[in-house]
């Protein structure tokens, strides 16, 4: 058995990383030979557009959410400084020309069309500006997701996106293919919540900076390669052996940390703390719920996607709710609510999650954030503070 190496509170080396890595790099080739030979490829920005009507339709989707602090100014000369950096950087990204000297996402020159939801101001108005570099379909989203309306309303845009992936790409999206896509999500799905159930060890066998790059990383590999590297991560952390103190359990709740965004999560595991979960886009969220696989298949994507419990929905209580029971789960000793600086959703939302976890005897630090690197001491500090409090 490995053990779990606690030298400089270093954890495990898991291989299936680096594997990863690679497989990233050699996914962004394969994705650009295929659109030569006429493969259609798709860029999203959210969870709300179900990635199995997409593959139904025979097209790859990459995620286009920016992390990197590099391009925000180059999107401040067009859109308004107080907006979040995540939108920020996306536009910045795409409007970068390469004469500014900074290297920027790739990924939007990969794709034919971008996916897009109404979900906050800054990425619906950011979607408007989109249209006049890339295609941009616009799935527009109830926001009062518990009504029968909301979801009679959410499948027939649903149906419309269906649709609009057909006409992209010249292929018909049988019932037959959404269940076959369903299924294998479903599997997916099943993968990381055995990782996740793993991580409920104490202490946890793999650090929340890797699972971090895990979840950033499985929206740009195929289905069928995602799946094989979490079997193969899945094995790798299971024959570890627990081994060292107990340290602080924390979950991440609040706004996504797209791919070059570690700031706050590194933070934390630098000042001793395990992150155990996250509530989160670019956690829970992703993949908790399962897809029904005996329903219709278009009512059960309607059903499942409309449920994510993301802060522009109201009201939002399923998230309180979800949250409590993933601090009990993974036995968290401590929340860092983490949010972007403009995000009114999360920011507003801070307070009933706060007050539903002080009512739960959990103490919580919050954290609302950019991308740059101008508050990493002051961040530390109380990160610092919030660690020998739960220690
Ligand atoms: S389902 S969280 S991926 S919308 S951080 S751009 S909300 S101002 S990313 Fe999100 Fe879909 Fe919701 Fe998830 Fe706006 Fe907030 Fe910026 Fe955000």
């Amino acid at each position: 058995m490995h053990k779990i190496s606690m030298l400089e509170g270093k954890m495990h080396y898991f291989k299936s990383l680096e594997n990863l890595k690679a497989s990233y790099i050699e996914r962004i080739r394969q994705v650009s030979d295929e659109r030569k030979s006429g493969k259609k490829s798709v860029g999203t920005f959210c969870l709300f557009v179900p990635d199995e009507i997409i593959f139904a339709a025979g097209a790859d989707r990459m995620i286009l959410c920016g992390g990197k602090n590099d391009t925000v100014s180059i999107a401040e000369q067009y859109l308004p400084r107080n907006i979040c950096p995540l939108v920020k950087s996306s536009f910045g990204s795409i409007i970068n020309d390469g004469c500014s000297g900074i290297k920027s996402c790739s990924h939007f020159t990969m794709v034919d069309m971008i996916v897009a939801e109404n979900t906050c101001d800054s990425k619906k108005k950011m979607y408007e500006l989109l249209d006049n570099y890339v295609p941009t379909y616009v799935i527009d989203l109830p926001q009062r997701p518990d009504t029968p309306e909301a979801l009679k309303y959410f499948l027939s845009e649903l149906e419309k996106f269906r649709d609009a992936m057909e006409q992209l790409t010249g292929n018909k999206v049988t019932t037959e293919r959404l269940r076959q896509e369903i299924r294998s999500s479903n599997e997916t799905r099943k993968l990381l919540h055995r990782l996740y159930e793993l991580r409920k060890r104490d202490p946890s066998p793999i650090s929340g900076v890797d699972m971090l790059k895990i979840l950033q990383k499985q929206y740009f590999l195929s289905p069928d390669e995602l799946k094989e590297h979490l079997r193969m991560l899945i094995c790798e952390v299971e024959s570890v052996e627990p081994e060292g103190a107990h340290k602080p359990r924390i979950m991440i709740s609040g706004c996504p940390m797209p791919g070059g965004n570690t700031k706050v999560p590194e933070i934390i595991e630098d000042k001793g703390g395990v992150i155990v979960v996250e509530e989160s886009c670019t956690g829970t969220r992703s993949f908790w719920d399962m897809v029904d696989e005996d329903k219709e298949p278009m009512l059960a994507l309607a059903e499942r996607y409309i449920k994510i419990p993301c802060s522009c929905m109201s009201p939002n209580d399923r998230r309180i709710d979800n949250i409590l029971e993933l601090t009990r789960d993974f036995k968290v000793d401590g929340v860092v609510y983490y949010t972007l600086q403009f995000c009114h959703g999360y920011n507003i939302e801070k307070h009933k999650v706060q007050q539903a976890l002080k009512k739960a005897g959990i103490p919580m630090l919050f954290i609302e954030t950019d991308y740059s690197n101008s508050d990493v001491e002051q961040i530390g500090l109380r990160v610092d503070a919030f660690m020998e409090m739960l220690s």
